[in-house]
């Protein structure tokens, strides 16, 4: 702290007036409906995976249970579990698209 004023770049070091925004984890869930093709199409679609990626991360889902497929801003994150969410309603499959603090 430097609330009476001492040396602003101890102040600096001692409490950064910029703090990182906090980062948020976009979780997609495994279901026992939702086509494997289609999760691999979400991940290529809205995550810029490549089909090797996407592949990957829909069987790590599968086999887990959830996965984590992104780490991003609260506005990016609300956004990408949103379009998520959409398609799949659209598409009429049960997709469970989440985000939490991380
Ligand atoms: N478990 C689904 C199946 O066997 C595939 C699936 C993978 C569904 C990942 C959702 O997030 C998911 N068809």
């Amino acid at each position: 702290d430097d609330a009476v004023g001492g040396d602003p770049a101890i102040a600096l070091k001692t409490r950064p007036k910029t703090k990182k925004p906090p980062m948020y984890k976009v979780l997609l869930l495994n279901d026992d409906y939702t086509p494997m093709e289609f999760v691999v199409h979400v991940l290529e679609r809205f995550f810029n995976m490549t089909h090797a990626q996407a592949f990957e991360i829909m069987l790590a889902v599968h086999k887990k249970g959830l996965a984590v497929v992104g780490v991003f801003s609260h506005e990016v994150a609300e956004t990408k579990v949103a379009q998520v969410m959409d398609f799949a309603r659209r598409h009429q499959h049960p997709l469970q698209c989440t985000m939490e603090k991380e």
